[in-house]
């Protein structure tokens, strides 16, 4: 027994000590230690030791087994260390690598143009309404002066969801539904997304966006009008900017006008920004229909107002030199990351 016992003790450090890998060693621990291991093949046998040997040959049993615990932790421990140290060297950050560029969104050019035009009426004291866009042909057409025979009421120029509610065509709905509430002074721009039938192409699109603002208060007048749309020009452009006003129709602002400004480009020389004349059209606008304020309930004998459309993708390509307007709604990375 003491012999077997000797022999499992040597095999079984030898073993351990040759082993390189730690599931090896479990192996090796299970096939010495574990339910049909040598060791426990032997413990087994002590019921054939005579009685007076059992405390010895236990007492050596214990000893080998506890020299084996021994050496199987201090080779795991050994094992542990060496993967420790092969997987540190393994992952060795080198630190004069260059770094991983992390790609940082940028603002649609209509966000810019758009906060930029919130900024300037926000600080003359305008509020910023939004509303519907899909809107009741009263909102959009009716209350607006536009006459059911108007071209623009035409299938071909409005997306109709039925017959009396479309794809709002422009943001006027919102100043209307402002004005219905009749709280007075008003002072607002309407920002949104309208809709027009239009086939797509460098200039036109289905689907766009205008920013327009609407003022009635007591007194207001055309100077109004005009003083504060060339302090708008001046801070979106510059303040050398000049602007012209020319006559122009619409059907819910009486006299109506189209606004334009001085290229920036070339300061009113001519360039071909603008076409060679040295101005570029940015906007339109008028002092509201008497009978636009009438239908929303506001007298007009008692209160004047002043209203303006303004198309954001025309700011925006204006301010960024881009000559396509399908550029804006592809989306594309390399586009929109020069921004
Ligand atoms: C109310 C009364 C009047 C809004 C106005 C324009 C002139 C205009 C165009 C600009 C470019 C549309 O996007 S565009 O094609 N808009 O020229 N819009 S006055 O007049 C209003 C609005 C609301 C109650």
């Amino acid at each position: 027994m003491k012999e077997k016992l000797q022999k499992i003790r040597e095999e079984a450090l030898e073993r351990i000590q040759n082993s390189d890998n730690l599931d090896k060693l479990n192996e090796i621990k299970v096939s010495i230690l574990g339910k049909k291991g040598a060791l426990t093949e032997v413990l087994k046998g002590m019921k054939d030791v005579a009685a007076e040997d059992r405390p010895k040959v236990g007492q050596l049993v214990n000893d080998t087994r506890a020299a084996i615990e021994e050496k199987l932790e201090e080779v795991k421990k050994t094992l542990a260390d060496k993967m420790r140290e092969e997987k540190m060297k393994a992952e060795v950050i080198d630190v004069t690598l260059p770094a991983k560029k992390n790609n940082v969104g940028h603002r649609h050019p209509n966000t810019i143009a758009l906060e930029e035009l919130e900024r300037i009426f926000i600080g003359m004291g305008y509020e910023v309404v939004e509303g519907p866009e899909v809107e009741y042909d009263y909102y959009n057409f009716e209350a607006l002066n536009i006459p059911a025979n108007h071209p623009a009421k035409d299938e071909q120029d409005t997306f109709y969801i039925n017959d009396k509610i479309v794809l709002r065509t422009q943001t006027s709905p919102v100043q209307v539904r402002v004005m219905e509430k009749g709280k007075l002074p008003i002072r607002m721009i309407a920002p949104g997304r309208v809709f027009r039938s239009d086939e797509v192409d460098a200039t036109h699109s289905p689907s766009f966006h205008q920013v327009e603002g609407l003022v009635i208060d007591k007194n207001i007048t055309f100077s109004d009008l005009k003083g504060t749309l060339a302090q708008f020009a001046k801070e979106l452009f510059g303040e050398d900017t000049k602007v012209k006003f020319r006559p122009h129709h619409f059907p819910f602002t009486e006299p109506s006008a189209e606004m334009d400004v001085t290229c920036f480009k070339c300061k009113g020389k001519g360039c071909r920004m603008c076409k060679g004349s040295g101005w570029i059209e940015i906007l339109g606008c008028g002092m509201v229909h008497p009978r636009v304020l009438r239908m929303s309930g506001i007298d007009p004998e008692e209160y004047t107002g002043f209203a303006f459309g303004i198309g954001l993708e025309r700011i925006a390509l204006l301010k960024y030199e881009i000559d396509d307007m399908r550029l804006l709604y592809e989306n594309d990375v390399r586009f929109l990351k020069q921004f």
